[in-house]
């Protein structure tokens, strides 16, 4: 595995590039361009830029989290064509500064959603946390407030303002498309964009659903084994791939996620790896916790095990940190917890990988 972190940039982010070096064990960043609006092409010399301040600090940038899919794509809108073309020619701008991974989502007019931006463990420190009684009776732009309100004045990712001012017409526009007919989309949007990823040598991974099930009504179909499945066949090559994300996926107790790993990894679709716990709670309530497994629901050594058994040779970060030590920072991307977290993970890489000797 090839141990990464991501990062903000410069502008947007309180963890810095000399900070992240200074982990043990992390070889890169997974960044992106956060100053482009989503669905527009990703200009060569940003991109050049970003790959050059990394560089310079010793890391290397061989992935993107995210290139975000425009809602008119998910939608299936006539206009989609235009921002699948933008896609394309952003993913030949990034073939060009050695880029080998893009991470996106299918989620439509929400990203990762949470009732609770900050919310206090019985150490002290304080999580991202979901509560479904929460979510279940909020309003959407309620919600959208209250994740402003929790985002410290730095920007979240996936909650692009310019998508979240349109909120009313976009639930209008979404009446008509459920499971089925999101699968059909993003089918279209694969088999078009596949051929050009394929001739970039970048591998798609397409992440989960965050938490895994439909909220508001919309439909949500990047959840478990099966739709995975169906996922990776939709267009059959091993540049249509995945991000596996052990917290999102676990937050459903029926996914097993280490059986996930190795059904997936043995088709060599697995091509980036969030690895993080959660605390489940009764019903759909959850806490994000330490990546610690005695910590949270999730087996951290069951997980990377079946990462070593698999013999993962891909992408793997910690994914969202809690906020310890009186740390200031964007909500799950602080740098001390993230930090425990991929030392953890190393020593548990280590000692499976010595043991299995
Ligand atoms: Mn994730």
């Amino acid at each position: 595995m090839k141990m990464t972190f991501r990062w903000f940039g410069s502008n947007d982010d309180t963890v810095t590039l000399e900070q992240i070096r200074q982990i043990p064990g992390v070889t890169g960043v997974v960044g992106a361009l956060y100053d482009v609006p989503v669905g527009e092409v990703w200009p060569v010399e940003k991109i050049k830029k970003l790959k050059e301040e990394v560089e310079s600090h010793g890391l290397e940038l061989e992935i993107i989290e995210s290139v975000n899919v425009h809602e008119d794509i998910k939608l299936g809108l006539p206009s989609r064509d235009r921002y699948i073309e933008n896609y394309k020619q952003t993913l030949i701008n990034l073939s060009k500064f050695g880029i080998k991974v893009v991470c996106y989502n299918f989620m439509p007019v929400f990203d990762w959603t949470r009732s609770d931006l900050a919310k206090r463990l019985p150490d002290g420190s304080t999580a991202l946390s979901y509560e479904d009684k929460v979510v279940k009776e909020i309003q959407p732009d309620k919600l959208v407030e209250e994740m402003e309100k929790g985002s410290k004045n730095l920007s979240l990712p996936g909650w692009e303002p310019e998508r979240l001012q349109q909120l009313k017409g976009l639930f209008d526009l979404y009446k008509d498309v459920d499971e089925e007919k999101l699968f059909e989309n993003l089918g279209y949007f694969l088999e078009k964009i596949i051929p050009t990823a394929e001739a970039c040598d970048i591998k798609m991974a397409i992440h989960p659903d965050d938490p895994p099930w439909g909220i508001f009504g919309l439909p949500r179909i990047v959840n478990n084994k099966e739709n995975l499945e169906r996922i990776i066949n939709l267009v059959d090559s091993p540049y249509n791939g995945l991000t596996l994300c052990s917290g999102c996926l676990g937050a459903n107790v029926n996914n097993n996620i280490p059986e996930i790993i190795r059904y997936f990894g043995s088709k060599e679709r697995i091509h980036f790896a969030h690895v993080r716990n959660i605390k489940i709670h009764e019903g759909r309530n959850f806490d994000e916790s330490s990546h610690l497994s005695s910590d949270g629901s999730l087996d951290l050594f069951e997980i990377m095990k079946a990462y070593h058994d698999i013999d993962f040779k891909g992408y793997l970060r910690p994914d969202h940190g809690r906020m310890i030590w009186g740390e200031n920072a964007r909500p799950g991307y602080g740098l001390y917890d993230r930090a425990l977290g991929i030392a953890y993970i190393n020593g548990l890489w280590e000692a499976i990988g010595k043991s299995a000797k």
